[in-house]
């Protein structure tokens, strides 16, 4: 190769990701990488770099580098908080309760419809940019605090803008079928209509959303609601992805299984035929251990199950107001390794290539391989295992999306 090439990182240990190299992390010391118009064009030992003429060079000084993080799982966008819901909840109430006694998502959709524009965007840049302070180079965003077509639309679009004007790669989720709005108390099925008929065309006309979601669950949407919402995405060419099994058993990962969805979130209550649906049809188990975390639940969901199963597992922030109103998907990695068992390795591979799966994305990114996004973070550390270890001092060194250095300054 004797070509020149954009950019040349040398002198660093890259932790591929790739599941194709020995060892967790996919491990190559002392290699080089070679980069040209937004890809990697060559990874390896540095030993073996064949001759090149790069227009620059990073000299990695030992230190790690590893795939951009990917946030496969986030409700970003949204007005208001719920704070107020957090002390009810330490006090006692759980979250049902207070879901039912008409807070919940629904005050949160009171602030969101509420909101400006503009005003959605001021409160939210600021979340997304905690996300990419700490690596993160592609992210979910979903919509949810509408429930009618101008604000499901008025979120969407504001998710567009962020990546517009922010170094990161946003892919969107309408998540119509989050809850019932007031407006429609008692005619769920009429909501369904509307989300079917209106939102998901509108949305699919205005190429505002890359996939849909749905709250299949006791205090959200039941199964058979949830089959019509997938089969309008699908009528729309849109992959589908569901809230499942969060908060007991419905049926919603089989259902999402059998429709060959991207992936089922939360799965905290899935059966071990679940398992198998979910193994047979190659939807990943996004796990979100800070939802777990906030709203103190005891039954985790089956890792070893999943992992015997050969199920790809990620791990996301779930990023929302009410059940998680954490932007860290490093302490996501900790916590997924704290709460559900996960390896450190694990962790990691979590929020690359399984996230990228989870996405639908996983032939551009997630793994550092020629040919892939050259979306790339250098990290001053030992081994790859204090990301899941240390939180809040480890930062990264140098972020890279397509190539192009977006450190924030
Ligand atoms: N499950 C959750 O944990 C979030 N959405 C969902 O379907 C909670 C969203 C919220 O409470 O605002
Ligand atoms: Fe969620």
């Amino acid at each position: 190769m004797t070509e020149r090439c954009d950019l040349l990182i040398t002198n660093v240990n890259a932790a591929t990701m790739d599941p194709s190299i020995v060892g967790g992390y996919g491990a190559v010391e002392d290699a080089a990488v070679a980069v040209t118009g937004g890809k990697i064009v060559w990874l390896g030992p540095r030993r073996e770099l064949p001759d090149c003429t790069p227009d620059q060079i990073i000299d990695g000084e030992g230190q790690w580098l590893t795939p951009g993080l990917i946030d496969c799982h986030t409700h970003l966008v949204y007005g208001g908080h719920r704070a107020g819901e957090f002390a009810r909840r330490l006090g006692g109430e759980s979250y049902e309760e207070v879901a039912r006694a008409g807070g919940g998502i629904i005050s949160t959709v009171r602030a969101t419809r509420a909101a400006s524009a503009e005003q959605l965007y001021r409160l939210s840049e600021p979340r997304l940019h905690a996300l990419m302070s700490e690596g993160v180079t592609t992210l979910e965003i979903k919509s949810g605090y509408g429930l009618d077509l101008d604000t499901e639309l008025k979120q969407l679009r504001t998710a567009r803008r962020l990546a517009q004007h922010n170094p990161v790669e946003i892919v969107t989720s309408c998540l119509a079928a989050h809850a019932l709005p007031p407006e429609y108390d008692g005619r769920a099925d009429e909501y369904i209509d509307l989300i079917c008929e209106q939102i998901l065309p509108a949305v699919a006309r205005e190429q505002l959303a890359d996939a849909v979601d749905m709250f299949c669950e006791t205090i959200g949407f039941t199964v058979d609601q949830c089959q019509r919402v997938i089969d309008a995405a699908k009528k729309l060419d849109l992959p589908v992805k569901v809230h499942a099994e969060q908060l007991a058993r419905t049926g919603a990962t089989a259902m999402a299984a059998k429709a060959g969805a991207l992936s089922v979130d939360h799965i905290e209550y899935i059966s071990d035929a679940d398992v198998l649906a979910m193994a047979e049809s190659g939807t990943v188990a996004v796990l979100l251990p800070g939802a777990f975390y906030t709203l103190r639940e005891t039954q985790a969901p089956p890792v070893k199950k999943l992992q015997e199963a050969g199920v790809c597992i990620a791990l996301s922030t779930d990023l929302n107001p009410g059940s998680c109103p954490i932007a860290s998907l490093r302490l996501m990695m900790n916590m997924g390794c704290n709460l559900f068992g996960l390896t450190p390795a694990e962790a990691l591979a979590g929020v690359t290539r399984s996230a990228a799966r989870a996405l639908g994305l996983c032939c551009s990114r997630g793994v550092l391989r020629p040919g892939l996004r050259a979306d790339m973070v250098l990290w001053p550390m030992d081994t790859p295992d204090q990301l899941a270890y240390e939180i809040g001092a480890l930062k990264p060194a140098q972020i890279l999306l397509g190539g192009k250095d977006v450190t924030a300054g």
